[in-house]
């Protein structure tokens, strides 16, 4: 009997010391990683190089067709008008009698990312009427049709304002249709003459664009809680669900197509020498618990809405936890959270953060919270 019970103690020794184990070892990078490691933490997680003479269509989708893609755009997508050779994935923008067709390229269900750093090294198409991009669409869109689950652009070019570089997002709060646009922009030397890295990093509450490892203009878009209290956080920044890459040009649309189309500028080529996606290794790096969560408040503009000061972290806060009187109630993946769900009265409120190793942060001060 008492054998057995060693025993037992042994094996449960041994599985614990498994299970601590898996905490600390790193993200494996993906197969075919040319660049595993990126200094701070990154890990490759998928890649692709353009090394066969083909489209790897277990990394990419086509997407095509015609009928404006929302933005009166003239272009008919097809699988031709994108090739692979020498290294290289090329984009044909072409003038075929009275049509242009070109290619639009997605890893949607192949590659979809929450928070990363990616990166695009890309020669890009000129003159008037192309609008080449480097951007991203969420993949089960959550939070409701665009505006509302958010679009990346890390780059955009419109070929009559040449070696413009711009990077933008679109929320429900912020977007170009309401005038509320957030956006950097750029003059980058010779973007249709020389290959650049279009580059975003992104983390729970910000988006840094860059490139050639400098900041595009400001280079960034941050979650800003104070500044947006009016509305859920996710109506501001939808940007904690899985997004996935596309590669396109666009020809003659709204923006691309404000100044017309010089139709004796085609074929037209974006060239992509690689796409690298990596993610951050929190479990090898990790250190530190979350600070205490700060400045828990009510929100004076919006019903039954909490929110703090955004909890410090050596690697980042991965989500808050909500207690309502001592018990846990819910999870927010930024410093805000709607009340709505509880019935109507005063609660004791007070929340924590949790990092990306699941260590937990010291409850705030609690609050007193009514329910109306
Ligand atoms: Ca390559
Ligand atoms: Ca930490």
């Amino acid at each position: 009997m008492k054998k057995i019970n060693i025993l037992l103690l042994i094996l449960s020794l041994v599985i614990w010391l498994v299970s601590c184990e898996e905490n600390v070892v790193k993200i494996k990078p993906n197969e075919g990683a040319l660049v595993p490691y990126l200094d701070g933490g990154w890990v490759s997680v998928w890649n692709d190089e353009f090394d066969g003479d083909a489209l790897d269509e277990t990394k990419w989708n086509y997407e095509l067709g015609a009928g404006g893609w929302g933005n009166q755009e003239l272009q008919y997508y097809t699988k031709n008008n994108a090739t692979v050779s020498d290294g290289l994935l090329t984009i044909h923008a072409k003038k075929e009698e009275n049509l242009y067709t070109s290619s639009r390229l997605t890893t949607k269900y192949k590659g979809d990312f929450k928070y990363g750093r990616v990166q695009v090294r890309a020669k890009l198409p000129s003159g008037r009427g192309t609008w080449p991009a480097i951007w991203m669409m969420p993949t089960e869109s959550k939070y409701g049709t665009w505006p509302r689950s958010g679009e990346i652009d890390i780059m955009e070019h419109v070929g009559y304002d040449m070696n413009r570089i711009h990077a933008n997002i679109h929320t429900r709060k912020y977007n170009h249709m309401d005038g509320t646009s957030m956006g950097h922009s750029q003059v980058i030397d010779n973007v249709a003459e020389t290959f650049h890295i279009y580059e975003m990093i992104w983390e729970p509450d910000s988006i840094q664009i860059l490139v050639d490892g400098l900041p595009l203009g400001i280079g960034l878009f941050k979650y800003n809680a104070a500044f947006s209290q009016d509305v859920p956080y996710h109506e501001a920044w939808p940007f904690d669900e899985h997004f996935f890459l596309i590669l396109n040009i666009a020809v003659g649309d709204t923006w691309g197509g404000a100044q017309g189309v010089n139709e004796d500028i085609f074929p037209q080529t974006m060239e992509v020498d690689y796409v690298r996606v990596y993610q951050k290794d929190y479990h090898y790096y990790d250190g530190f618990s979350p600070d205490k969560a700060e400045n828990l408040r009510v929100s004076t503009q919006l019903a039954n809405s909490i929110w703090w000061n955004p909890t410090y972290d050596d690697f980042g806060v991965s989500y808050y936890e909500i207690y309502v009187n001592n018990e846990f109630y819910k999870t927010s993946n930024l410093n805000q959270t709607m009340l709505n769900d509880l019935t109507n009265g005063t609660y004791e409120i007070k929340v924590r953060a949790v990092d990306f190793t699941g260590k937990k942060g010291e409850f705030s001060d609690p609050i007193t919270f009514t329910k109306q």
